[in-house]
This record gives C-alpha cells, structure tokens and sequence, in this order.
C-alpha cells in the first residue's frame, strides 16, 4: 500500500430514504475524515436524500430504482474501482456507525501488512454502544459461530455493515457482490479468494430514524437464505493462492497504482 499521504480513501454511504439522517452523516464523515472522500449511493429513494447529502458537498450516485443495500455498496465499490481508490469503507446512511472510529479502522488496515484485506468494525470486542435487540444478537451469534469455524478467524460481528477494505477487495467486490443481506456472504467472499478478515472494536449507534430494513417476519428469511448462502457457498471452487493472489501462500498487496 502507498504511504499514508497518497493513499485515495472512499467512503461509500448506501442510503435508502435516509433524508432525516444522510446530511448529518456526511458532515461527521468530514469532520472526522477530512482525507476520505465521500459518496453516497441513493438507491432509489423517494424522500430528499439525494439532496442533503448534495448540500454537504458528497458525491452521489443515485439509482432509478431500489436495487437493495447489496446492489448500492457495489456500485459504490465500481466508483472506488474507476476512481483508482486504494481504500474504501462502507458506513450506513442511517448514522449507526461513528466515523470518529475511521481513523482506527484505517490504522489497523495499514499496520497489518498482508494480515488483513479488510477490516470489520465490530460491536462485540466491547461494549456495543446501544441495547442490540436479543433477536439480533442471537441472529450474530449464529453466524458468528459458523464463520468463524469456516475462515478460522475468530469473527465476532459479521452482520457489522463497517467495514474497509483496500485495493484487493475493491477489486473483488467491484465485480461481484452478493445482493440482499450481502454483509455475512460478503466476509465468505473474502475468505474464498483468500483476502483476510480482521476486526476492532467499534462502538455503535441505534438507528436514529427511519425504519430499518430488517423487522421480525424478515429476519426469518435472513437467517435461512444467509445460511442456505453459507452452505452452498462452501462447495463453490476455491481459487488457488497462486489464481487469487499471483503468488504462493501470501496475500500481497498489488503494486500501487501511481
Ligand atoms: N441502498 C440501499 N440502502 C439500503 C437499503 N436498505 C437499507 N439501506 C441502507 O443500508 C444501510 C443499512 O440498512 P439498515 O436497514 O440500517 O440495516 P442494519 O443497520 O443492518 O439494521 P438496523 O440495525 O435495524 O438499523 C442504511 O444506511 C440504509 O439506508 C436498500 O434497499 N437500498
Ligand atoms: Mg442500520
């Protein structure tokens, strides 16, 4: 990875009528980041998010129709692609996540070397930060366990939608991305072309507004298509380090694009 002064950081806000909430989350991103740009995916929503995060001065893709968070955070991660990005971080428009935590994201990114293509921010490696519901925490918990045994790194928090990445899962995500409830497919991606996962701490937020787009009778098919996706997911070819990384056995940054 280039030195910390030329590195190009995106952040990538997926928002779904998040008009009450976006502009606030720009502005902290900002505030926080000064060194990140930021972009906005509006997917589609009929209320005026486009337009607040427009007036905090972020960029904003916005889709004619809602294609769900999986297909937002891809588009953002085709911008990170085009625009030569060598990092991005995924952070809800909703305001759950704390940009003041980008910069340890960022930090335990760099300092890992080949250890970590992405790191995730977790709620549970401490004090979450809010009351999680106990549906929630139970849903995490599961697949927590069946992650962790899979990619043998212990994972915590695999619903968390805070996450960064650098160049390789730029790349990887940019062309393939699940769609609906993506983030726990999303770490399997990671692990089968044979990117790392690492996690820090990261205290949240409850949503602040809006409706969240998972309630009771939803949740139901979260669990079942994520593990269903899990399992199939399990018996998809396996790239050889060679075919993932260029190289045998480690992953390596690719040569930084000057
Ligand atoms: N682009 C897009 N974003 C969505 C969609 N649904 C939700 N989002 C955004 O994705 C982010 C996460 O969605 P949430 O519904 O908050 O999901 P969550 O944070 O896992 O769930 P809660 O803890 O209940 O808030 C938010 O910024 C939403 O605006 C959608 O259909 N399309
Ligand atoms: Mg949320």
């Amino acid at each position: 990875m280039p030195p910390k002064a030329k590195l190009r950081k995106l952040a990538i806000v997926p928002a779904y009528n998040e008009a009450g909430m976006v502009g606030r989350v720009v502005r902290e991103i900002h505030r926080q980041a000064p060194d990140f740009d930021v972009l906005v995916v509006d997917d589609g929503s009929t209320d005026a998010t486009s337009a607040e995060a427009t007036a905090e001065g972020a960029a904003v893709i916005r889709h004619p129709y809602n294609l769900g968070i999986g297909g937002a955070v891809q588009s953002g991660y085709k911008h990170a692609l085009r625009g030569d990005y060598h990092v991005a971080v995924q952070i809800d428009g909703d305001g759950q996540h704390k940009p003041e935590y980008l910069s340890k994201l960022l930090k335990k990114l760099q300092t890992s070397g080949d250890e970590a293509d992405m790191v995730c921010g977790s709620r549970f490696r401490g004090k979450p930060g809010y009351k999680v519901p106990l549906g929630r925490r139970l849903g995490n918990l599961i697949f927590s366990i069946v992650l962790t045994a899979i990619t043998r790194r212990r994972i915590t928090d695999p619903t968390s939608g805070f996450r960064m990445t650098n160049r390789r899962g730029i790349e990887l995500f940019a062309r393939d991305y699940p769609h609906d409830y993506p983030e726990v497919e999303a770490l399997l991606m990671l692990h089968a072309h044979r990117l790392r996962i690492h996690e820090v701490h990261a205290p949240m937020n409850a949503r602040g507004f809006g409706r969240s787009s998972i309630d009771y009778p939803r949740s139901a098919y979260y669990m079942a298509k994520v593990l269903l996706a899990l399992f199939v997911g399990l018996f998809r070819r396996r790239p050889t380090a060679i075919e993932a990384t260029g190289k045998p056995e480690t992953g390596i940054d690719p040569p930084a694009a000057e």
